[in-house]
């Protein structure tokens, strides 16, 4: 009877010992995913506020912005390429629609241009432009013009590529951030 007892004693013991253990995972468990839940907060707030000061959209995962000065259509390139990303690919209506809305009242340059060859508009990922928004007149000048802009009326003009003008920049990922928050300059 007192074996009993003892051996019965000793499972319960067990199973608190057991349950405590259990408990203390969860616990884990619980800070671990509350601190990742405030560290998601934290990028997400980062995120938003450098969307609102870059002009910056996202648009299907991927984040779109203007760069802060006007540059030359190589130094547009190189304010987004410093940063992971590279001039806007304008190759369907809807990326058309939110470089206007991101743009506003200023032509601004993409990612396309026919410097390498006179008359064939290439993208900056190497495709050739099939279908444009050209307007009426353009593309014209020539070799003089080889750098591709989009205005505010949604068509595209040929411009000379040393004018100053604000680019769109097309990043296909999230910015990175510091541990303890902000944009790192990749
Ligand atoms: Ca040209």
């Amino acid at each position: 009877m007192i074996t009993n007892l003892t051996e019965e004693r000793d499972q319960v013991v067990n199973m608190i010992t057991n349950l405590t253990e259990e408990r203390d995972q969860l616990l884990n468990k619980d800070i671990t995913l509350t601190n990742e839940r405030d560290q998601l907060n934290q990028e997400r707030n980062e995120l938003w506020k450098m969307l609102n000061e870059m002009d910056g959209c996202i648009y299907q995962s991927s984040f779109y912005y203007m760069s802060s000065e006007e540059k030359s259509w190589s130094e547009s390139r190189r304010y987004c390429t410093e940063r992971g990303a590279d001039l806007i690919i304008i190759n369907n209506k809807e990326k058309k629609e939110l470089v206007k809305k991101m743009s506003g009242s200023t032509a601004v340059w993409m990612g396309l241009t026919d410097r390498d060859e006179e008359g064939r508009w290439t993208w900056v990922d190497g495709s050739t432009l099939t279908s444009g928004f050209w307007m009426s007149t353009e593309p014209n000048g020539y070799k003089k013009e080889n750098c591709a802009v989009l205005y505010p009326s949604g068509l595209m003009a040929s411009r000379v590529c040393q004018s100053v003008l604000r680019g769109v920049s097309h990043q296909q990922q999230k910015p990175h951030f510091h541990s303890g928050g902000g944009y790192r300059h990749t």
